[in-house]
């Protein structure tokens, strides 16, 4: 991260809360499209993106290199079977059924790869029908993603390495129009049923969806807590992933206490009754949400401490060799190991003095969260000396 970018990111969050990020619009839909790799540069997408929170395209020029683009596709761009078969034939792999709907999610079942790449072969075949149902391999991805946020609102980008997949994205915000009276999300955004007035009552104030198609070698960017929901067009493989930094800590923190808060107007009837009720709230959170607040410390002491090291230290031979994520950090460069730790200091200050948070037994954080913030705030002022 260069000086012009530490500043104008560090201005940013001084002189924007959080939560105002949702206020900043795109014009009318559109979605920058970034053409060109050489003069793009990882501070652009900081300052024009990350810090905004806004999504964008990156042209398939970005993805030429990579061995996938080659070795996962034929010539004529379609998925390789028997490329993959060899690869990665006895793998067991998630299959979700994107017929069957349980919640707001499809039923998933393992699978040996072999077996996926046979169902694939004969949907095809037999015209994209199968008395199996559509079959989707996910999370190691076939027809459509319901409508979601990414976990613990990360940001994530998703490269296709063949196919074509269409995107409807909603700004942060938005999804609260699109809850039904009892405040759950619907699981298809496009289906009719949204016009209800009587289920939907707030649809007709939501916006209509930012609408992206991506093509083959395509990167699209997700901001932080943008709901969507994905359909692939044609027969696809994408590589995806998700990540939090500095940017979206604090939209992460913030996810965390809706979601304790949810859990706790859910059993508020229990909690006079119950000796451990704020203890049994974490539980239930960590079930619902894959994380509680001890934990989510431990994520950040964890962030704190890979930065910390990097400004300390420098980073060794080892690290440096092996792709660690210390050396990951280090590449981005010192500038943004400080913005992030700047970053960390405002919300581990904010789970410090967190109620729920004060309530549990944290004698077994090692270190305390005191002593984590005070390392933190002296690890920052030496760097910037
Ligand atoms: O490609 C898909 O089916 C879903 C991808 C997605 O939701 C994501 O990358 O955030
Ligand atoms: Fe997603």
């Amino acid at each position: 991260m260069d000086r012009a970018t530490f500043a104008c990111s560090t201005a940013f969050f001084r002189d924007y809360s959080s939560s105002s990020q949702s206020a900043f619009c795109l014009p009318a839909g559109h979605v920058d499209f970034i053409d060109k790799v050489e003069s793009f540069t990882y501070s652009d997408f900081f300052r024009d993106y990350l810090i905004p929170n806004h999504p964008c395209i990156f042209s398939a020029k970005f993805t030429d290199g990579w061995g996938s683009r080659r070795n996962w596709v034929t010539w004529d761009g379609k998925p390789d079977f028997d490329h993959l078969l060899q690869k990665f034939g006895d793998a067991i792999v998630p299959v979700a059924n994107c017929d069957v709907k349980e919640y707001n999610s499809n039923p998933k079942e393992q699978l040996p790869f072999k077996e996926y790449i046979n169902y694939w072969k004969e949907y095809i075949k037999n015209d994209y029908r199968s008395s199996r149902g559509c079959l989707y391999l996910k999370d190691w991805h076939l027809s459509r993603t319901p409508f979601h946020a990414d976990v613990f609102r990360s940001y994530s980008w998703s490269a296709n390495i063949c196919g074509r997949k269409k995107w409807l994205l909603y700004p942060p915000g938005q999804e609260d129009y699109l809850k039904d009276r009892h405040g759950n999300l619907p699981f298809d955004v496009t289906a009719p049923g949204l016009q209800d007035k009587s289920v939907y009552p707030r649809y007709n104030q939501s916006q209509p969806p930012v609408e992206i198609v991506q093509e083959a070698g395509e990167i699209v960017f997700i901001p932080s807590g943008w709901h969507h929901q994905v359909y692939n067009l044609e027969d696809t493989i994408s590589i995806n992933h998700n990540w939090v930094n500095g940017c979206n800590v604090a939209i992460m923190w913030c996810f965390l206490q809706d979601e304790l808060a949810a859990v706790q107007r859910e059993i508020n009837e229990w909690k006079d009754p119950m000796d451990d009720w704020h203890l049994q709230c974490q539980l239930i959170m960590k079930s619902c949400t894959g994380i509680d607040y001890k934990e989510f410390y431990n994520f950040l002491k964890v962030i704190a401490e890979n930065r910390i090291s990097i400004l300390e230290n420098g980073l060794d031979d080892e690290a440096s060799a092996k792709n660690t994520p210390k050396a990951a950090i280090s590449t981005l460069g010192m500038l943004h190991a400080v913005f992030d730790l700047k970053r960390t200091v405002k919300v581990l200050t904010s789970l410090s003095a967190n109620e729920d948070f004060k309530k549990l037994d944290l004698t077994s954080l090692s270190p305390s969260p005191e002593a984590l913030l005070h390392h933190l705030k002296a690890s920052i002022d030496t760097a910037l000396l």
